[in-house]
């Protein structure tokens, strides 16, 4: 697809002039679309990879996927969901509500499914696209809704490609393999290593969790809303707002306010319980320990579970804790000498959470390449946009409150940001508009400060952390990041 370059101009545009491209329809990508074309602004492309929208999920489908963020929380504010079935809903149902919500907002039209980006280059004013089957657009705007976790991390175990058998990471499922009577062994003890242990345990014959790194799990139930109740929310949406707030505050108060203060109330209550859970839940003292994390709770990503513990105790289970040594023809082969053997395994061990828009090639101002910039790791001002790279937004980019708060909330309050730059674009107030170097130094400085008392420097190794040890993520309360969201402050940027 071709697009005539018009000059840059400061004169006004009306929203249809003022081309966009959308890369990624995941949630954030989705809910872009929508909010675009609610705003008026309706020559836009959604350029997904893959063949649906949904992201991770329709990326991820093992079993037992579910959203460990209550669901009548993890939903658009402008569709909530009366039909959620559980309180944590699984997968399928989560990727079933964002197509429902697509198809509803008219947002096919605009979808360029198996159309991925290779190449966004900043030329006279407007961003040139280009996509690995040839084809190329041109922009005024970009926004970049590339997702988050997201590009499989795939530790280099000696051996790993001698396995006889099948292997596979999370993310990529091969749901032609049967499990049933199967030995099974998995790697990690993240969220989605204890969601598959739930799940698939009482399916195979022989179960090997490998565990590196202890986790302390939050019971939680998840019980299914009875018809009665969904038809109370159906009928009376002011019920379905209510109980949206209500989840929220708890949510907000009880946690994601909580992790960006290692010493509050609420992360030694959340300590307390899971303790209590460890305590009460495992029988045998050997395993109990071999469970104990020797960090605090929520120090690495909290697990939310009220069945592993009944899970990893399964009499054709085993917690396996001796260090992975090499991968075998046959099995995994332990630091002590043990050969673990499996027909099936996989790797449940996480993601590059340092990728963000790459691998897609992103040239900004003067030929400056992202990649370059991010040399020493991936920032953003606010998590939205980079010095010199002007018109590109991100959604949950680098230094967002990405893992503590509902990833839609996060989304939407930063695309209402997000328009308010763009509209300044359409104006004609500016034609270029990028956060200044000194916002971003300013920024980048006040939020490692920050990330000092939080929860995630106090003794773990997660995710969360960068090369160097520092907390990535947003370390200040979601109120502090809505009242953020809510205007720019337009001395923070470059304005052309
Ligand atoms: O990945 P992870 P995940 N040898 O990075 C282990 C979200 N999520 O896919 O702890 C041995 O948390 C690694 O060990 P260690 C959620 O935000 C949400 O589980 O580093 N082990 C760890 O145990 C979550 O936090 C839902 O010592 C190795 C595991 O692999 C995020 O996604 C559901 C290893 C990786 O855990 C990521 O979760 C699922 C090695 N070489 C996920 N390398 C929801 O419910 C890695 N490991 C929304």
């Amino acid at each position: 697809m071709t697009h005539e370059t018009p000059r840059p101009s400061a004169a006004p545009k009306s929203p249809s002039e003022l081309r966009i491209v959308i890369i990624g329809a995941g949630m954030s990508g989705v809910l872009s679309a929508i909010q675009l074309q609610e705003s008026g602004y309706d020559n836009f492309s959604v350029y997904e990879k893959g063949t649906r929208i949904g992201g991770t999920w329709n990326e991820n489908t093992y079993p037992g996927l579910s959203c460990d963020v209550p669901s009548h929380l993890y939903s658009y504010s402008f569709e909530l969901n009366p039909d959620w079935s559980h309180r944590y809903s699984p997968g399928e149902e989560i990727q079933a509500y964002f197509e429902n919500v697509a198809r509803r907002h008219g947002i096919p039209s605009k979808l360029r499914l198996g159309q991925e980006v290779v190449r966004c280059v900043f030329e006279n004013g407007r961003w040139e696209i280009a996509l690995a089957d040839g084809s190329r657009d041109s922009a005024d705007v970009v926004i970049a809704a590339t997702g988050v976790l997201h590009h499989p991390s795939v530790p280099d175990f000696e051996g790993l490609d001698r396995f006889a058998g099948p292997q596979f990471h999370s993310a990529r499922w091969d749901h032609s393999v049967s499990l049933e009577g199967k030995r099974v062994g998995v790697v990690g003890t993240g969220s989605t290593a204890i969601q598959i242990t739930t799940a698939v345990v009482d399916r195979v014959a022989e179960y090997k969790l490998f565990q590196r790194t202890p986790q302390w799990v939050m019971p939680q139930e998840n019980p299914l809303y009875s018809e009665a109740e969904k038809k109370l929310f159906r009928d009376r949406p002011e019920t379905l707002r209510a109980l949206n707030a209500d989840i929220r505050l708890l949510f907000t108060e009880g946690f994601s306010n909580a992790v960006v203060d290692a010493d509050s109330p609420q992360l030694a209550a959340i300590h307390e319980a899971c303790e209590a859970n460890l305590e009460e839940s495992v029988r045998d003292p050997e395993l109990k320990e071999k469970l104990r994390p020797n960090y605090r709770a929520a120090c690495k990503r909290l697990i939310i579970s009220g069945e592993f513990y009944a899970a990893i105790q399964r009499p054709n289970a085993n917690l396996v804790t001796d260090p992975i040594e090499r991968i075998e023809e046959s099995g995994v082969r332990t630091a002590d000498g043990t050969l673990h053997e499996l027909d099936v395994l996989v790797l449940a061990t996480g993601f590059r959470v340092d990728r963000f828009v790459r691998p897609m090639e992103v040239v900004g101002r003067n030929g400056v390449a992202l990649n370059d910039v991010w040399e020493k790791g991936p920032f953003a001002y606010l998590a939205i946009t980079v010095p010199e790279f002007p018109n590109l937004f991100m959604l949950n980019g680098p230094n967002g409150p990405v893992g503590n708060f509902s990833l839609i909330d996060i989304a939407e309050c930063q695309f209402a940001y997000i328009l308010q730059l763009i509209e300044r674009v359409r104006s004609g107030a500016c034609r270029e508009i990028a956060a200044s170097r000194e916002a971003t130094r300013r920024f980048d400085a006040e939020r490692r400060e920050a990330a000092k008392k939080t929860i995630w420097t106090s003794g773990c190794q997660s995710w969360y952390l960068d090369a160097d040890g520092v907390p990535m993520a947003w370390p200040w309360t979601f109120d502090r990041f809505k009242d953020e969201m809510r205007e720019p402050r337009l001395d923070d940027f470059d304005l052309r």
